[in-house]
């Protein structure tokens, strides 16, 4: 059951549902229109960028169109209608996402296919199995339950970052040494902004154990909105600048391995 809100709290996560809308939407603008200054090889990493805004543009439509429907202003205050709020979305949009987020990643580095293709299926595999097993703990009503999925969800969340920093290091190693600095940079940007999610999913062990506090509701959607900003709209136009870096400076890009 959702808590009561005063209008200061209702509003803040209105206008942010609002405003991460307006984000995505002008970011997906943003990357088609880019895509021709970069070469042919990187577009694909800037066709992911535009689904992934298109896709949470989408659901953060739907996610604002629930929150309005799940309060009612009564007597100055916010009182939940018996709507319930749609937590799903978030995740669906998650699902959907994440994995196109570790492909761009991938994609923008330009590996041999080969190796390309064993990465995306091992990390968005991984980025996958950690949506669904954090979904049971972000809708459960208790603390426990909470902390048990958050755990299972924190065990591909490790592998991701064991193959980022690890195995596609050592890929990373053999790009000409301009762009393995763009690359490393990235690469910590993703592990930043994916590092902020379960930070906000433990913010109800903060409360009094009752998981939905007024303070509680509002302090989970306005993180996760400012996550979703960076993690997708900063991230795109970060692999659009090294696509571009790529693009115009020939030292950073990779002699063709014998043998390709
Ligand atoms: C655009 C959306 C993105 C980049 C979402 C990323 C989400 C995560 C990295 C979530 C991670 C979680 C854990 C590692 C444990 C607790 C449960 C999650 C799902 C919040």
């Amino acid at each position: 059951m959702l808590p009561a809100l005063s209008i200061g709290e209702y509003s803040l996560v209105y206008n942010l549902f609002s405003f991460t809308f307006a984000a995505m939407f002008a970011s997906f603008i943003f990357f088609v229109l880019a895509r021709p200054q970069v070469a042919s090889q990187y577009r694909s990493a800037l066709i992911m960028s535009a689904l992934v805004v298109a896709v949470a543009g989408y659901h953060y439509f739907r996610i604002f169109e629930s929150w309005s429907g799940a309060y009612m202003l009564i007597d100055g205050m916010y009182q939940p209608s018996g709507q319930p709020f749609n937590d799903a979305y978030r995740y669906v949009d998650w699902l959907l996402t994440v994995p196109l987020l570790v492909a761009e990643l991938i994609a923008v580095i330009a590996l041999p296919p080969k190796q390309a293709g064993a990465f995306t299926f091992r990390l968005a595999g991984a980025a996958a199995l950690m949506v669904i097993l954090g979904y049971p703990g972000e809708i459960a009503a208790d603390n426990g339950t909470r902390a048990l999925w958050g755990f299972f969800s924190t065990l591909p969340f490790l592998y991701i970052v064991y193959v980022l920093f690890t195995q596609l290091g050592s890929a990373i190693e053999r790009q000409p040494e301009g762009a393995r600095v763009l690359v490393r940079n990235i690469r910590l940007l993703l592990l930043a902004t994916w590092g902020f999610y379960p930070i906000v999913y433990m913010i109800p062990f903060l409360g009094d154990g009752a998981a939905l506090s007024a303070s509680v509701v509002v302090a989970v959607q306005v993180g996760y909105c400012i996550a979703d900003v960076v993690a997708k709209c900063g991230y795109g136009v970060m692999i659009y600048a090294i696509a571009r870096a790529k693009t115009t400076d020939k030292e950073l890009v990779p002699a063709p391995a014998v043998g390709d």
